[in-house]
């Protein structure tokens, strides 16, 4: 049996390539579905259908939870993907944590669509265990978080264990030779883009689950009687703890499908600078503190927390830039891009990522989160910077994957729908921006009748948008026997 340069044998590594692309494939087809979910809600805020409002808060928690379930996934297979070929993954852990996910997943919907779970994607102590619905749907939501979190962690697992192995330790896997020693000369080789950011994110990927883990045993604790009721203010940070950074970790995630597929298509190699290593090293620390955002509004809280959540809101925003719009563009300035699907995703994500960061940005500043907290401005940054930046920029390297630079992704119909999946995002995004200044509340089931004109005029733009992505899909779907058959055909990172 051959072994690779990265310790796997040939069939393990097979094994590997073939899980990274059903995490893709199954991402791909959750968000499709949940798509669905949100078109409905749509629909509903614009007065043309009328849901039960219990309906409404089902379907809304689980759009929201097999949303940030279902791109995390992909964005977890495209990166084991793209630092497969260096750092050699165990396929038995990649292919356990996709059984755990898919079983987790599985409890969410059951939790939602059957149980009548409806405490929304955050699940907020003391809702879970307050609504009128049964135990047994709380039962199930809240292990189907921990399945979907223990999977996540598989995956940090994986990844720390193989770049421990591939980069000698953890110094060199941070790129720490680039930090402090200008030479550079290191007897061990250093990562590239795309593997300094599976390292980091594995890393904070940890202690979030930890904090999850901390949130979700002492509601079990309650649940099972064994504590009659425990502290919501401290519950919450830890809930943000996991949330608000697993959410900002598959931004990360996705930019290094942006370094992994840019490259492709202008002829540049992506290095590793020592800004971008910089600024990798410094959001280990840095996307631990922002979360503090989601809690100005709880008096309770210690002020100097208010204040580090201040800080570390904008502080985040730094380096993010660095990582992304300084290392696209530098792929791209000056160079002979080839237009293709993948390219489009990723121009557009950098438009709608840095434009999703800027209103997340002021609403974390305290004075304005007074104002705009609660009003659909929330949903507004945030799916402008997912739908944008972390869905689009991993479906821009699904397709790359799927097609390659020549492939189908370079057709006329495949970069058509390319820009009207922009154009139906912008609309749609557009529309809760707007309805957030007007102080629109979210998580409303029935919107008043001033306020269905702007839901109205985003539904359109949703259907542009679910058109574009079920045409791209049925291309995309049609390349995928073969990439399942064929060894890996996308460029690994780049050796020099
Ligand atoms: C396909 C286009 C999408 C549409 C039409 C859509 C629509 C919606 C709507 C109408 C809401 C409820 C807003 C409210 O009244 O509070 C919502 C909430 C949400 N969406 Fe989306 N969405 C889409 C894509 C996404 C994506 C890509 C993600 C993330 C990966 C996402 C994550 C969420 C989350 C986390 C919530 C909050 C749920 C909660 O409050 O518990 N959505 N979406
Ligand atoms: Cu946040």
């Amino acid at each position: 049996m051959t072994t690779g340069r990265n310790g796997n044998s040939a069939v393990a590594q097979r094994s590997v390539e073939r899980a990274t692309l059903i995490y893709m494939a199954v991402g791909f087809a959750v968000f499709l579905l949940m798509g669905v979910l949100g078109l409905l809600m749509r629909l509903q805020h614009a007065g043309w259908i009328s849901l039960d409002p219990r309906w409404f808060y089902r379907l809304m928690t689980l759009h929201g939870s097999g949303m940030v379930a279902g791109v995390l996934l992909a964005s977890l297979g495209g990166v084991a993907r793209v630092i497969a070929p260096r750092i050699g993954l165990s396929p038995r852990l990649l292919w356990s944590a996709f059984v755990v996910y898919f079983l987790g997943s599985g409890l969410v919907i059951l939790a939602t669509l059957v149980g009548g779970f409806a405490a929304g994607w955050t699940a907020t102590y003391p809702l879970p265990v307050r609504g009128d619905w049964p135990v047994s749907a709380t039962w199930g939501f809240l292990l189907g978080y921990a399945l979907v979190a223990v999977a996540f962690l598989l995956w940090c697992l994986a990844v720390l264990a193989g770049s421990w192995r591939a980069f000698g330790g953890l110094r060199n896997a941070l790129a720490w030779p680039v930090l402090f020693r200008r030479s550079g000369a290191s007897d061990r080789p250093l990562p590239t883009g795309p593997e300094l950011a599976a390292t980091v994110v594995a890393l904070d990927g940890v202690i979030a689950v930890l904090a999850g883990v901390v949130y979700l045993v002492p509601i079990f604790a309650e649940l099972l009687g064994i504590v009659e009721r425990f502290d919501a203010l401290f519950a919450k940070n830890m809930l943000f703890l996991f949330g608000h950074t697993l959410v900002n970790l598959n931004i990360y995630l996705a930019v290094a499908l942006v370094y992994a597929t840019l490259g492709a298509y202008t002829g540049r190699a992506f290095k590793l600078s020592f800004p971008v290593a910089l600024a990798f090293n410094l959001v280990i620390v840095l996307v631990l503190l922002p979360y503090f955002h989601h809690l100005y509004q709880d008096f309770a809280q210690p002020w100097p927390l208010h204040l580090l959540g201040q800080i570390g809101s904008y502080g985040v925003g730094v380096p993010a830039f660095f990582v992304t719009i300084v290392g696209s563009l530098g792929l791209l300035y000056g160079s002979n891009v080839r237009w293709s699907a993948p390219v489009i995703f990723i121009l557009a994500g950098l438009w709608g990522w840095t434009i999703g960061g800027v209103a997340a940005i002021l609403d974390g500043t305290i004075a304005i989160n007074n104002v705009m907290h609660n009003t659909l401005w929330v949903p507004a940054h945030f799916h402008s910077y997912y739908l944008f930046g972390a869905a689009g920029f991993t479906w821009a390297y699904l397709f790359h994957t799927l097609s390659g630079v020549d492939g189908w992704a370079s057709g006329a119909l495949a970069r058509r729908l390319s820009w009207l999946y922009s154009v139906g995002a912008g609309g749609f995004v557009l529309a809760f921006f707007f309805s957030g200044l007007q102080s629109v509340p979210r998580r409303f089931a029935v919107h008043l009748a001033a306020w269905q004109g702007l839901a109205q005029l985003a539904v359109p733009f949703v259907v542009l948008l679910g058109v574009a992505f079920v045409g791209l899909a049925v291309l995309a779907v049609r390349a995928l026997p073969c990439a399942w058959r064929e060894p890996v055909t996308v460029p690994g990172p780049a050796d020099d």
